[in-house]
């Protein structure tokens, strides 16, 4: 059996420019967080920065030219803030702005569609040494950005992104300090939420108020798919919390203009959210085309049965908790096979998520802006790469994708996690998600078995059966 995709479906692959570009001190870039967070001893696996990355600055030509090879529809990518905005305040840097410039019209001639997020992580470390995302003012900031971002591209991009997984950058930059800047504060993690939602918001007035009516609004999100391990009221109840400072904190607010009521008992303890303005909700409400999910794996939990906070699961190894208030919480191994992450496969949680925004957001298009796997590739005798584990993963999700859109979910495009190989946080580059190759010593690209596979779904918009 081959399942159809519709007409019009967007095919393509993201990165994030820390993880890929390099050139970390070049044509005026300064540090950001991930820059001085990567050359902390200690913080990332072997040593690993992103100094080189994988080159995309210089190398950017025959990346696109691969994308166009294998026949994708669209390239999901982020603008490094340091670059654009070297303080992270005042003018924009033309420097910076013409790169993006150049990759852009890149695409374009390519018949590539670009799908630029402003905000993938890599706040300018002045910003942080100001007090980061825990600070209002980062969120000023941001929307300061988001406008020369908006000025120096908007005649030529049309599909624009807030923030890339915002939960990422408050929990697990300011809670379990496994990501930049790596603080460790619960309080300073849920301040630096409001802050990302009020950015969102902030940022999302500055991109209409500059961008051409034809441009498109959309927040990437990383909601979580979280079972209960049974259905015993504690069980239930860790299930609520987690779904509460996973997703509903940020979808909350944006979708519905409101923060969940039990998130705010939940972390009564801690803080008393008195950093929320009264007139924030509505700037941070504000209507968007589309919502972006990303989404890797399911989790499940239950009740802990004592009192250590829970594993930091799959993103790196800390004794603190990136989950405040949840510390009678524990994670669990869900069912299914595992990736190179220790992330089992189970694209049950991709259809769960697309229905459930489906029902609460009804009328709002949705895209996955990212899904794919880490394996450990490694070439054959011949050259080749095989990787059947990833082309299993993409499949299985894809036809969750398929029968989410026979089920009535409005999905209208897929970002493959990731195009090739890169500087996976914390794991350096020890975890390789590309369906594109890089051998890193020689930034050699060779396309894995996956990478064809995709460009032929990409192509025909026919998932072939298995
Ligand atoms: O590499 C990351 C990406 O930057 C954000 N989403 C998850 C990916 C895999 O961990």
């Amino acid at each position: 059996m081959t399942y159809r995709f519709p007409p019009g479906f967007l095919w393509g692959a993201a990165t994030a420019a820390y993880q890929v570009e390099g050139a970390a001190q070049e044509d005026g870039r300064t540090p950001s967080i991930w820059d001085t967070f990567s050359h902390t001893p200690g913080k990332v696996a072997d040593g690993d920065t992103g100094d080189i990355a994988v080159d995309h600055y210089h190398r950017f030509r025959d990346d696109v030219g691969l994308m166009a090879k294998l026949g994708l529809g669209a390239y999901r990518f982020s603008v490094s803030w340091p670059r654009v905005q070297p303080t992270g305040r005042g003018p924009g840097f033309q420097r910076g702005l013409d790169f993006y410039r150049s990759l852009v019209d890149e695409l374009l001639t390519q018949g590539i569609q670009p799908l630029l997020t402003l905000y993938h992580w890599d706040l300018p470390q002045e910003l942080e040494s100001a007090g980061g995302w825990p600070e209002r003012d980062t969120a000023y900031r941001f929307a300061d950005y988001a406008a020369i971002v908006a000025d120096a591209l908007g005649d030529r991009v049309e599909m624009w992104t807030t923030l890339n997984e915002p939960w990422c950058s408050a929990f697990l930059g300011y809670g379990s300090g496994v990501h930049a800047p790596g603080r460790t504060d619960p309080v300073a993690a849920l301040r630096a939420a409001h802050h990302l939602n009020l950015a969102h918001g902030l940022g999302a007035q500055a991109l209409r108020s500059a961008l051409p009516s034809r441009g498109r609004l959309a927040v990437s999100l990383n909601p979580a798919a979280v079972r209960a391990r049974t259905q015993a009221p504690g069980d239930l109840d860790a299930q609520r919390r987690i779904d509460a400072l996973a997703t509903r904190i940020f979808s909350d607010p944006m979708l519905h203009g409101r923060y969940p009521a039990d998130l705010f008992q939940d972390t009564a303890r801690l803080t008393d959210w008195s950093y929320v303005h009264d007139t924030d909700l509505a700037v941070i409400k504000h209507p968007l085309d589309a919502l972006g999910i990303n989404h890797y794996t399911p989790s499940v939990v239950s009740a802990a049965t004592d009192n250590r906070p829970p594993r930091t699961d799959g993103h790196g190894v800390s004794e603190h908790s990136p989950w405040p208030g949840a510390q009678h919480v524990a994670f669990h191994q869900p069912p299914g096979d595992l990736t190179a992450m220790g992330w089992s496969v189970d694209p049950s949680g991709l259809y769960d998520l697309l229905m459930r925004f489906t029902r609460e957001a009804p009328g709002l298009p949705l895209m996955i802006t990212e899904n794919g796997a880490a394996y450990e590739d490694r070439p054959d005798t011949d050259g080749a790469i095989h990787d059947p584990e990833r082309i299993a993963y993409l499949r299985a999700h894809l036809a969750a994708v398929h029968r989410a859109i026979g089920d009535g979910a409005d999905v209208r495009a897929y970002f493959l996690w990731s195009l090739m190989d890169n500087f996976e946080w914390a794991y350096g580059y020890a975890k390789r998600f590309g369906a594109i190759h890089v051998d890193y010593p020689t930034q050699t690209r060779t396309l894995k078995s996956s990478a064809r596979w995709y460009g032929e779904v990409a192509r025909t918009g026919e998932l072939p059966a298995g």
